[in-house]
């Protein structure tokens, strides 16, 4: 598979708020999620980040205002065709409005009550760290199904 993004919208320093959306179609379908996708052929990982995030949650943001803060890659046992890395990043400032899109549906979170367990299996070892101003470098492998988590391994840098 392609490259993915991840681009979480955050507010405050230390982090208040983030936006997340429910993804309501394809890969992680139900789960809330960053707003990302697949990198498009010609496109910079930056620039298909932020095309993903204005298809997804409507907000329109600048390459100044993105943070790159980590990538995982994910391994799935018995499909390499679903093998991908994902580059991840805070947005700190856009322009626009959280809006519902085909296939997100937005909503802002306190920091201290983003649904974990409505989340990839993998995000509760990260994204509290990536939340807490860590950057983070990991693998992940996942069984075939895409569900149960089989090995997590990463290491983190402190960035603020
Ligand atoms: P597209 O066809 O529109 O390009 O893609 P999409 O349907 O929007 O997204 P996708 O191709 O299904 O890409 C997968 C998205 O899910 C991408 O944003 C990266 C993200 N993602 C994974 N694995 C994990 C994970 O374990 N945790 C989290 N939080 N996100 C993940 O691929």
């Amino acid at each position: 598979m392609e490259p993915t993004t991840l681009v979480f919208p955050v507010i405050g320093k230390p982090i208040k708020k983030v936006l997340l959306g429910m993804k309501k179609r394809g890969m992680g379908h139900g789960k809330w999620n960053g707003f990302g996708g697949k990198l498009k052929p010609g496109e910079t990982i930056e620039e298909c980040a932020l095309r993903e995030l204005e298809e997804e949650s409507g907000l329109i943001g600048k390459e100044e205002n993105l943070q790159w803060v980590g990538r995982i890659e994910f391994y799935f046992a018995g499909d390499s065709s679903l093998d991908h890395p994902v580059d991840i990043f805070l947005l700190w400032e856009w322009e626009g409005r959280e809006e519902e899109s085909e296939e997100m549906k937005p909503e802002w979170y306190v920091e201290s009550q983003i649904p974990l367990e409505k989340m990839w299996a993998d995000d509760s070892f990260w994204l509290p760290q990536v939340l807490e101003g860590n950057k983070i470098q990991a693998i992940c492998h996942f069984n075939s199904d895409g569900e149960t988590l089989l090995s997590f391994e990463m290491d983190k840098k402190r960035i603020y």
